[in-house]
């Protein structure tokens, strides 16, 4: 992990290899994101795809995610404020996260934008 101040905005970047189990990830599909509200991809789930590109929709998991697993083959910039506003998360293409304590994004994310699209 390293950050980088980028005009006054905090850009945490994660290169963690993805490790979950495909049941876990839903490799199978790999138009999507996958949330979990507690460290270790647990508790409830949340699937993201990138049918659009910019999602606002994390319904009961909006500032409960606490693991992620990006699935897809894109970029994904995750924002702790709705429409892209806020502190920024880069997901990397299929890579995970078990734990956003560490990056400080831990119950915060609200909105995403995929960076390319389609993304599988
Ligand atoms: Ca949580
Ligand atoms: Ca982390
Ligand atoms: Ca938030």
């Amino acid at each position: 992990m390293r950050k980088l101040a980028i005009a006054g905005i905090t850009l945490i970047t994660s290169f963690s290899v993805l490790t979950v189990t495909p049941a876990e990830a839903q490799m199978v599909d790999r138009n999507l994101i996958t949330f979990w509200e507690h460290d270790d991809y647990k508790g409830a789930r949340k699937d993201v795809t990138c049918v659009t590109q910019v999602r606002d929709d994390l319904g009961a998991l909006e500032n409960q995610a606490s693991s992620m697993a990006n699935a897809s083959y894109s970029g994904i910039d995750l924002y702790s404020g709705d429409n892209l506003t806020g502190v920024r998360y880069y997901a990397a293409p299929r890579s995970n996260d078990s734990d956003f304590t560490n990056n400080g994004f831990d119950n915060t994310v609200e909105s995403l934008r995929f960076r390319t699209v389609p993304c599988a």
